[in-house]
């Protein structure tokens, strides 16, 4: 079965860091890995997938394509505030691609995006982030690209039952069983988002590479794997950022940051303020990096990109204003309209760091 559908497969591929290829054999392509993430203008997805170093194409909310039969695009449904844009992974050419029993993948030799959608079954969430997860983590060991360095997860009604029946409470479950066994020192930096379209579908896209990253916590955070047991039976299953491989021209990739101090929310009803503490937090981040990563910027800049998510639509333009003031231009963003998963968080920011590429 996989020798045949190996031979239907462009003879490229078997240079692909799908599941079935081992680590041993010929090394990747040459090479550090890179990548640039843009928000551009475009009348659609096609122009954007025509260059062979682009490893994927993120539309987002209603107005843009649900699919394309470019294994590279992925439609996040979350409305976005001020923008049109598409959101752009460039990597190295040649990319090279494929979909794997519904699991999409496109991967340069040195990073691998990878998308698995997974519908729910009577809004059983806990069985699909497990199901969903562990065909990530099928896909990925043994690979050739084998370090996870970011996920992220869109799920929908995310705060929705109470106590331990909440879905995201939930959806932490089933991640954690779907990863199997793992280390939580090598835990990928991450996002869980709350859609707001009513499609019960789990849907979890990554980047993974060849060569590992390094997790960083933040040392104004509990460390979320572990958070406390009142906030569910499973502490959720990420770093606070991840450090690209040593050497690579690649941002550092921050995980989803809200007002969260210790392990508590702060600023209950104060959206300005959580704003604030979010910025203190990733202060806070970006400087535990720089441990790592000295020539890390201290301060967001040209090589940033920021990925805003507000939970009610009336404060988007607020966000928006707050956001100008204390940036200007000087740092690409998107506003998305998108719940958090704790019911007193107003607003989430997620995105990557870096000096600008040359
Ligand atoms: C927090 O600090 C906010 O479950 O993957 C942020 C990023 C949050 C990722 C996840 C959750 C996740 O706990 C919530």
């Amino acid at each position: 079965m996989a020798t045949a559908r190996r031979e239907m497969h462009n003879p490229a591929e078997d240079t692909h860091a799908g599941p079935r290829a081992t680590v041993r054999g010929a090394p990747a392509a040459a090479g550090l890995p890179r990548l640039s993430i843009e928000y551009v203008d475009a009348p659609g997805p096609s122009a954007l997938l025509g260059c062979d170093d682009v490893l994927a194409v993120f539309g987002f909310g209603g107005a843009v394509p649900a699919t394309h039969d470019d294994p590279r695009y992925l439609r996040v449904p979350l409305e976005p505030h001020d923008s049109t844009g598409f959101e752009v992974w460039r990597g190295s050419a040649p990319v090279i691609r494929g979909c794997d029993d519904g699991l999409r993948w496109a991967c340069d030799g040195q990073l691998l995006f990878g998308v698995v959608e997974v519908a729910e079954r009577e809004g059983d969430i806990q069985e699909a982030a497990r199901h969903a997860y562990s065909r990530l983590a099928a896909f990925t060991t043994g690979s050739r690209t084998p370090h996870l360095l970011r996920v992220w997860n869109y799920v929908d009604a995310i705060t929705l039952g109470s106590g331990d029946d909440e879905r995201y409470r939930a959806f932490c479950v089933g991640r954690a069983r779907g990863l199997g066994d793992f280390d939580v020192r090598t835990l990928p930096a991450a996002t869980a988002i709350g859609r707001c379209d009513g499609e019960r579908v789990v849907q979890v896209y990554w980047l993974a590479s060849a060569a590992p990253g390094t997790p960083v916590e933040n040392p104004r955070q509990v460390s979320a794997y572990r958070y406390p047991r009142q906030y569910g039976p499973q502490a959720p299953s990420f770093a606070r950022a991840m450090l690209p491989p040593a050497g690579s021209a690649m941002p550092l990739l921050l995980s989803g940051t809200a007002a969260v101090v210790g392990h508590a929310s702060m600023h209950d009803g104060e959206l300005l303020a959580q704003l604030e503490e979010t910025f203190a937090n990733f202060d806070a981040l970006v400087g535990a990096a720089r441990r790592h990563d000295p020539s890390l910027p201290t301060r967001f800049g040209a090589g940033t990109r920021l990925k805003v998510y507000v939970r009610d639509a009336h404060d988007l333009p607020l966000v928006a204003d707050a956001l100008d003031q204390r940036f200007g231009d000087a740092v690409p963003r998107l506003l998305l309209h998108a719940a958090i998963c704790r019911h007193e968080l107003a607003v989430e920011i997620d995105g990557v760091h870096g000096a600008p590429l040359v």
